[in-house]
């Protein structure tokens, strides 16, 4: 009964979309569990290129069963675009199966995503814009709404006013906006629910059921550890739990069915939105990693911010996701640099620190304290054993996983399925 866990393991966008996709291809379902279309995942097959938000990447895989969580928030607009766009291009989504206890991002969740950060100014936290911390709220607030929710008019009704009834106040006397009606909404949602019906399942009964009956599940998660609302550079972090432990809560299998947690790291670190970055590059070194990691938003096309890559944060995501293992992405990218910077501790006001400060206010002051490796100047792209890399290259990596305190198992050398190096 494995139940394997992927997540990312520093600011977003390490390439865990390409990660699900090739393990995708030997599971029988890939299962998102936390998020929404905030995510952008890119998975390159071939000369086609797919920017997935909502979906798990294990779509693409003809094989696999791909599965939307309970702990996922889900605009049901941008669900049934991505899937006809999908459909067009001759992916077959029909296998899709919704959790009925997932939220639903309405409209009016987005409108508050955005009258919230333009209110917040410059203590803003650089959202996507997309609803998914006011969706998440009113989950925890209990005014959320569920898919099941969706096909019964009356009940629905009932839910939207209440969800509606405080929002349409502070919207007029605080944001000066016009209230949203409640019967509109609740009309569009209903319209919206028709066409999500024949997906919608009870995700947690089926993903137990395979799990006891020897089938493989790989739990995708989207965003980050350093994103998680609990463990990550709170407040400038997503709503959501991207650590492992969510792949649980978010699909209603047990801790003891998981067997495998992967974390996926890039070579380098990026991170999107705001917040503390230690190691991020400013002028040239930050805008050469840009173009040639091509570090753009896939949802929203924001250019990344771009960091050496940082040991510590490594170290407390193998930590507070018990990895069993790493995928180490775009190692390509630093080809051609003559040396590479490694942050292996920070100075936190003249003090040494290891380990990842919880204290906001001490990792908003750390400073990275750096160790620097050779570089390599050949390419490559088509080295497909690690002893084929050059032996700078390889002691780099080597470096990178003794830093980390966790086993580095497969090296991405470039988008493609096949630009990989598998480590035994
Ligand atoms: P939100 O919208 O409430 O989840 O934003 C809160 C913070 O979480 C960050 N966040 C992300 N960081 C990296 N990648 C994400 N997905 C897209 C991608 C991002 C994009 O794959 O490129 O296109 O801009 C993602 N989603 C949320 C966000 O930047 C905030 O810091
Ligand atoms: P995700 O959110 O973690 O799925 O990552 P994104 O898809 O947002 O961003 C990762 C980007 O890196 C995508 O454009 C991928 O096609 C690309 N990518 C993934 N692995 C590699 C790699 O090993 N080398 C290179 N050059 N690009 C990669
Ligand atoms: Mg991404």
């Amino acid at each position: 009964m494995p139940g394997i866990v992927l997540i990312g393991a520093q600011w977003g966008d390490e390439g865990k979309g390409k990660a699900t996709d090739l393990i995708g291809t030997k599971v029988d379902y890939v299962a998102r569990f936390n998020g929404g279309n905030n995510a952008g995942h890119t998975v390159v097959v071939g000369d086609e290129s797919y920017a997935l938000h909502l979906l798990p990447s294990g779509i693409i895989s003809p094989t696999a069963t791909p599965v939307i969580g309970n702990g996922v928030v889900v605009d049901p607009e941008v669900l049934l675009e991505e899937i006809d766009g999908l459909e067009s291009r001759g992916v077959d989504c029909s296998r899709l199966l919704l959790s009925e206890s997932a939220h639903i991002i309405a409209p009016y969740h987005r409108v508050l995503d955005k009258v919230t950060e333009r209110f917040l100014g410059k203590h803003k936290i650089g959202t996507t814009g997309r609803g998914i911390g006011p969706a998440y709220a009113d989950k925890i607030n209990r005014v959320g709404i569920r898919v099941h929710d969706l096909f019964n008019a009356e009940h629905l009704h009932d839910k939207v006013e209440a969800s509606l009834h405080q929002k349409n106040q502070m919207l007029v006397k605080l944001y000066n906006r016009r209230p949203i009606d409640v019967d509109q909404t609740t009309d569009e949602l209903l319209k919206l629910g028709e066409r999500l019906k024949p997906y919608v399942a009870n995700t947690s009964l089926v993903l137990n059921k395979a799990l006891d009956e020897g089938k493989t599940v790989l739990f995708e998660g989207g965003q980050a550890t350093m994103l998680d609302v609990d463990h990550g550079t709170y407040p400038f972090v997503t709503s959501s739990n991207p650590t492992a432990g969510g792949a649980c809560t978010g699909t209603g299998v047990g801790p003891t069915k998981i067997t495998r947690v992967i974390g996926v790291s890039k070579a380098y670190v990026t991170r999107v939105g705001e917040g503390p970055f230690p190691t991020e590059l400013f002028g040239e070194d930050g805008e050469w990693l840009r173009a040639q990691g091509h570090e753009y938003g896939v949802t929203t096309g924001r250019p990344r911010r771009c960091g050496w890559f940082d040991a510590v944060v490594n170290r407390y995501a193998s930590q507070v996701n018990g990895l069993t293992d790493i995928v180490l992405t775009k190692l390509d990218v630093l080809t051609g640099l003559k040396e590479i910077p490694i942050c292996v501790a920070y100075s936190v006001n003249g003090e040494r620190h290891d380990d990842m400060p919880t204290d906001q206010a001490e990792f908003a002051a750390a400073k990275p304290i750096y160790e620097t490796m050779p570089g390599w100047t050949e390419d490559i792209s088509q080295v497909h054993a690690f002893e084929d890399l050059p032996q700078t290259c390889q002691d780099y990596v080597k470096r990178l996983e003794e830093l980390s305190g966790c086993r580095i198992s497969v090296i991405g050398t470039g988008p493609q399925r096949d630009h990989i190096i598998q480590i035994n």
